[in-house]
């Protein structure tokens, strides 16, 4: 088995990015269930830290963040393309808009709102995780984080307002993805949702059309027979370490890789590729065997090992 292999879980809105990317590219895949809060020993043997949702797996090569999901998908299954009209650099940046502006509001209105009904391991989990949220003023907040989503969604609802059929045009992509996955998660999560999002006539429609990307064909994978294909296959060659990369570090220097927003968990290994998109670390894990661990420049803090 070579394919990709997709470690997540179903409720999870960045997972719902990455599972539309493979829908919009038709592939098959292998889908492991992680559990929604931590521990994730099974994750983790295969990442070495890193505990956020969505992980792509291909062999021994592990691939964290949707913004790196999405170009190594491409890379590897180039069509359909992920980045219509030439706009791989506008549909990229618009990860900052969605992750952070678009979803956050979302993601608090939908803690607000469900508090009282989740599980309190649930809530102490992403009380720990999530940094950018007040969670003893969410309540509190609910009209005011309405608002802000609600303004997001207007430009998401402006941009399809000359009656295109998709975000930038005529063809679908990742731009669309990342102005629908705040929708997908509002509508599933927020009571309100339809209420305030009811005002926007174009939306409907059109993340009918996302929804029809579908998710491509979806195989289950035990997470004890994903780790043993890891530890069986070799990790794709290294790309090479840039000699002129800002921070100066030689290959197979003891690194550590650290996002920089929420869920900071290190992950430690042996600097096996940079460039100016990527950082990727080779690291052994008894159960994992030797994989490489890849992720986003931007986004990542590499700092040598203390
Ligand atoms: N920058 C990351 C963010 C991923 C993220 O925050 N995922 C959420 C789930 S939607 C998460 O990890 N929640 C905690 C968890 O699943 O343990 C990406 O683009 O993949």
């Amino acid at each position: 088995m070579t394919g990709p292999i997709l470690h997540h879980f179903d409720l999870s809105p960045f997972a719902e990015k990455a599972r539309l990317m493979l829908g919009l590219k038709a592939l098959s895949w292998h889908s492991v269930e992680i559990p929604i809060v931590m521990p994730k020993p099974d994750l983790v043997a295969l990442t070495g830290g890193y505990r956020k949702t969505p992980v792509l797996q291909v062999g021994a090569d592990v691939y964290c963040d949707t913004r790196l999901l999405a170009l190594e998908l491409e890379r590897r299954f180039p069509a359909p393309t992920l980045f219509p009209g030439g706009n791989r650099g506008l549909s990229l940046a618009l990860a900052a808009w969605s992750d952070r502006s678009f979803f956050d509001p979302g993601a608090g209105l939908s803690m607000g709102l469900n508090k009282a009904g989740l599980p309190k391991v649930v809530i102490d989990d992403r009380k720990a995780f999530f940094n950018f949220m007040d969670f003893d003023r969410l309540e509190s907040d609910v009209p005011h984080l309405g608002t802000q989503f609600r303004a997001h969604a207007e430009l998401v609802n402006d941009q399809l307002s000359d009656g295109r059929p998709y975000f930038l045009g005529a063809e679908p992509g990742l731009a669309d993805i990342h102005a629908y996955f705040p929708l997908w998660m509002a509508r599933a999560n927020i009571p309100t949702a339809d209420e305030l999002l009811g005002v926007y006539e174009h939306l409907a429609p059109w993340e009918a059309r996302i929804r029809g990307f579908g998710h491509g064909e979806r195989h289950a994978l035990g997470a004890d027979e994903a780790l043993s294909l890891a530890s069986r296959s070799r990790p794709e060659p290294s790309t090479g370490v840039d000699a002129r990369d800002p921070l100066g570090l030689a290959a197979g220097a003891a690194v550590v890789v650290t996002p920089d927003d929420y869920g900071r968990v290190p992950v430690e290994g042996e600097l096996y590729a940079l460039n100016r998109h990527e950082v990727a670390v080779r690291r052994t894990d008894p159960r994992a065997g030797t994989v490489v661990v890849h992720f986003p420049r931007a986004g990542y803090r590499v700092d040598p090992r203390a």
